[in-house]
């Protein structure tokens, strides 16, 4: 019998805390900014924050690389602001899940320090020496490896140079980083968003670095430590996870996670990599999710629901139509997604419909992976204009613009100069308008909230043309329809159901050779029998 759990009810918010409010003018996002928005995002309905990390960071890689897990950033406020922001969210039933960053520090973090003075010191070992490099490479370009002169010795960096690994191996590593997530467990914060979680069971000699052998042993280990007895959301970000995996993550009797992250349906979007542009193949994308979610069933796994996040590009832009049917194509996005089985994540401005924000010369980009990338692709014979294209096509600053809240300067995010250009757009699409996206939004939020068939009901694929991802909801003898036009083209669609009761969207007379306009997207219970 499945337990039921506050994660199975929620929709979830993901703040990128350095873009979402800024409270003091200096241009920065930052924590009582976010306390100021909480009853915004209780109105939209809510249960839930991923809050991208705050600790204290260099900000190399924008807080993914911490150099203090028990320390907040002063750009972001203090730790009294931090206790505040759990306690204010709590008072309207929202709960704080913190980012935990462990693959790796920041090489201004503490350990890391001691360990690059010699290789004796008691630290060495938290991380990954040796005196040659091998082919591992860095997911931010060039190689994982990098020289330190001190003590002659290569560290391992899969991701910026200033974000050396840490070695999970190490026991000493495992039990200070439990002892680290009991400190935030104490403060009353309702669970981890776990940053490339498959990572930590790699074996830099064998060049494994995903799926290691001993991942979800250590896994186990962390859950006994320092989840158990808690009612947390445990979420792990796993670029390569296939449905098998996802049930060893999160079968509840394996005691590892709540869920994953799944990309399948991103990466399958990309040519040879990312950069080389992406495009949406709706077959593919129906295809994709309705395999995962007839793999993982409840009981033996959970799914995560999301097409935003802060490293991917604004789905309108990428998927969508960000021009004349913007607010059509997100309405159609937010529908067909919310309504499958699974925890939907909700990345901030994605309910307002706002779109990738390109830039004309590199000297504009922030993110240290476009960055890096571009320096790469300049040596290697790609033109300006083509690096150009890739960044505003997919880097990750398009998800990074700040929040746009009105139609006052800055979008009302800053009174000072934000620390990343305002998308121009914020006079036409700002949350003060509210409007038809939001509405959406909140009423995919409420329907969630008040049906189990969302949450619990099976899923089965529903036969409709390419462009049309239509599938069919079970539960408890009641039937429901969700059909969306994913495309800027008139499209069919028919069934022998009649509609007995639309539930959000706009149905067609009938159910029976309908003409689906362009994102017309629909949900409705239909007759049973
Ligand atoms: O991202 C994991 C990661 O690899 C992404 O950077 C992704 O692969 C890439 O953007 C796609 O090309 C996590 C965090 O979400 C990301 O913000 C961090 O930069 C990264 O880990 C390192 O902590
Ligand atoms: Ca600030």
């Amino acid at each position: 019998m499945l337990e039921k759990k506050w994660w199975h009810d929620v929709v979830m918010y993901q703040i990128y805390p350095r873009s979402f409010q800024d409270s003091n003018g200096d241009g920065i996002g930052d924590i009582p900014g976010i306390i100021s928005r909480l009853d915004y995002l209780s109105s939209l309905g809510v249960g839930g924050i991923w809050l991208s990390p705050v600790y204290a960071s260099p900000m190399d890689d924008n807080g993914y690389d911490i150099s203090d897990y028990e320390a907040i950033a002063p750009e972001f406020g203090t730790m009294a602001d931090m206790e505040q922001l759990i306690a204010e969210a709590k008072k309207r039933n929202i709960r704080i899940v913190m980012d935990l960053v462990v693959n790796h520090t920041s090489d201004e973090h503490a350990w890391f320090i001691e360990a690059r003075q010699s290789k004796t010191n008691q630290y060495r070992d938290f991380y990954i020496w040796r005196d040659e490099p091998n082919a591992l490479k860095s997911t931010f370009s060039g190689s994982a490896w990098q020289f330190d002169a001190l003590t002659k010795q290569y560290y391992l960096h899969l991701f910026s140079k200033r974000q050396p690994d840490l070695n999970w191996e190490n026991e000493n590593v495992r039990q200070a980083i439990y002892k680290m997530m009991n400190f935030w467990v104490d403060k009353g914060i309702g669970g981890f968003r776990m940053d490339v979680i498959d990572l930590i069971g790699k074996l830099p000699d064998a060049e494994i670095t995903g799926n290691g052998p001993k991942l979800h042993a250590y896994l186990q280990e962390m859950n006994a430590a320092a989840l158990a007895g808690h009612d947390l959301l445990t979420v792990g970000e796993t670029w390569e996870a296939t449905p098998e995996l996802a049930k060893l993550y999160s079968s509840p009797a394996r005691q590892e996670l709540s869920m994953i992250f799944q990309f399948e349906h991103i990466t399958a979007m990309w040519h040879e990599t990312k950069w080389a542009g992406n495009y949406f193949s709706v077959p593919k994308f129906k295809a994709i999710m309705g395999k995962w979610q007839q793999e993982l069933s409840a009981e033996n796994g959970w799914n995560s629901l999301f097409l935003n996040n802060h490293d991917l590009p604004r789905v309108l832009s990428a998927w969508g139509n960000d021009k004349e049917k913007r607010v059509e194509s997100a309405q159609a996005f937010a529908l067909c997604l919310h309504l499958l089985r699974g925890t939907p994540y909700i990345y901030q401005g994605e309910e307002i419909g706002m779109t990738n924000c390109p830039v004309t010369t590199l000297a504009e980009v922030d993110d240290i992976e476009s960055r890096n990338w571009a320096n790469d692709a300049l040596k290697t014979g790609h033109t300006q204009e083509e690096v150009i294209a890739g960044i505003n096509a997919v880097g990750r600053d398009n998800a990074r613009t700040p929040m746009q809240w009105d139609a006052t300067d800055n979008a009302g995010f800053t009174s000072g100069t934000p620390w990343l250009p305002v998308n121009a757009n914020y006079k036409r699409i700002n949350a003060a308008q509210k409007g038809s996206i939001f509405e959406t939004y909140q009423k995919l939020i409420a329907l969630r909230k008040e049906n189990d068939w969302i949450k619990y009901g099976d899923f089965e694929p529903v036969t409709s043309e390419a462009t049309v991802f239509a599938y069919l909801r079970t539960y408890q003898e009641k039937k429901y329809l969700i059909v969306a036009n994913l495309s800027d083209e008139t499209s069919h669609f028919s069934s022998s159901y009649k509609n007995r009761q639309t539930l959000i969207g706009a149905a067609p007379e009938s159910l029976n050779a309908a003409v689906l306009a362009p994102w017309q997207a629909f949900a409705c219970e239909v007759e049973v029998g």
